[in-house]
């Protein structure tokens, strides 16, 4: 059977007929967040079962059909899960099955945990564990899936099957392009309208951010999550111990080890930007160290088993410098475009007044794309904060 949108009615159905369900009807909600895809979750009556059930639509959600995008985006994410799943099975969800006749998966039913994102916003800090097991995350798919962790020729049929043109190009322009250019899809506070007049008229941050997206697009250093923000992580307790969840994968590419973590860190940045708006006491600031701290050990860890040693530990060292430097250029470009660019992060729209925040958040974009190469650790990070 071809393709068919489903709609809520359609799930326990569907369900049913792929072998995932059994003759019990269950409460079918439909609860899609994301700017892309919808999602439904399924329950059986008695709370005993769950399920959800992604499917990716021929447009992007948000916008609708006026923004074609091709279903086929599921495939990337399928594939990346099956990639993840080798390394770091215990921080992605369990996924029962991949439909690609309808671009949709099967998978673990998560609504005891909560998305990071929205404990932020409610208050809620990051907790000992959240960016460390991110920076461990990071490591683990990107070292697995590197030169270092892959043989040649099995990595470069990785690089061929995880091409996906069409989502590369929205992050080249709604990240790395679009926020510098007059461009319809941007919009800002108008607040900020001296700042997004500022940064299109700026030469030096335009030719930096240019840097950025030609590392982003032949930078294939290994297999990455593509849209790790904090609405692609879900945290909480499960038997006492802290679970750490990565979803939606569907922007995964071989690319470069740095935009997963720079995407990490922009939007650890504007946490902390929005707690000290509302003079939280937090530990947003300190998210950027622990991630990196623990991408860097866990990258270290797994050094010694990889498969071409003609990278040395000399090597190493400057691979791992490049990383930091290009992770905090990615960082400032996904600070700057959620404020002024496409996609705005609730984390400041939500505030009683966004200005001040907004301001300061993309003033500290600016200053970590322009000046990467000066900042040479988290505590000069840390310093741009205060
Ligand atoms: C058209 S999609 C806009 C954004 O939503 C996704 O979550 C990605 O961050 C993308 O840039
Ligand atoms: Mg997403």
């Amino acid at each position: 059977m071809g393709y068919r949108i489903l709609e809520t009615e359609d799930i326990a159905g569907y369900l049913r007929e792929r072998g995932h369900w059994g003759t019990d009807e269950p409460e079918v909600r439909e609860v899609s967040d994301g700017n892309m895809n919808r999602v439904f979750l399924v329950t059986a009556t008695d709370r005993t079962r769950g399920l959800a059930v992604k499917q990716a639509l021929p447009w992007v959600r948000v916008a609708g059909p006026s923004w074609p995008m091709s279903p086929e985006r599921a495939d990337a994410e399928a594939r990346a899960y099956e990639q993840v799943a080798k390394v770091a099975p215990d921080k992605i969800p369990a996924i029962h099955g991949y439909d690609s006749d309808n671009y949709a998966l099967v998978m673990e039913d998560m609504s005891d945990l909560e998305v990071l994102r929205t404990i932020l916003n409610e208050g809620g800090t990051y907790g000992p564990d959240t960016s460390r097991r991110i920076g461990e995350f990071v490591a683990q798919l990107s070292f697995a899936t590197s030169d270092f962790g892959m043989p040649s020729a099995e990595r470069k049929a990785l690089i061929a099957a995880s091409v996906s043109p069409e989502l590369c190009k929205i992050t080249e322009d709604v990240v790395l392009s679009e926020p510098y250019l007059e461009h319809e899809h941007n919009h800002w506070h108008p607040g900020l309208d001296d700042l997004a007049v500022a940064f299109r008229s700026d030469p030096r941050l335009r030719t930096e951010v240019a840097e950025l997206r030609h590392l982003f697009m032949t930078g294939a250093q290994a297999l990455l999550h593509g849209d790790l923000h904090t609405g692609s992580i879900m945290v909480g307790t499960r038997e006492g111990a802290p679970v750490v969840r990565v979803f939606d994968p569907e922007f995964s590419f071989v690319g470069p080890i740095g935009f997963d973590l720079g995407l990490y860190w922009a939007n650890t940045l504007v946490s902390a930007a929005r707690a000290d708006a509302l003079g939280v006491e937090g530990d947003h600031g300190d998210q950027l160290r622990l991630s990196w701290d623990a991408f860097r050990a866990e990258f270290r860890r797994l050094w010694p088993t990889r498969v071409d040693t003609f990278f040395d530990d000399a090597f190493l060292d400057r691979f791992l410098d490049r990383v930091w430097t290009e992770s905090l250029g990615f960082a400032g470009a996904e600070i700057v475009r959620r404020i002024i660019g496409f996609a705005h992060l609730t984390d400041l729209t939500t505030l009683p007044d966004p200005v001040p925040a907004s301001r300061r958040a993309l003033l500290l974009g600016r200053e970590l794309i322009v000046r990467r190469a000066e900042l040479t650790s988290p505590e000069d990070v840390e310093a741009l904060l205060r």
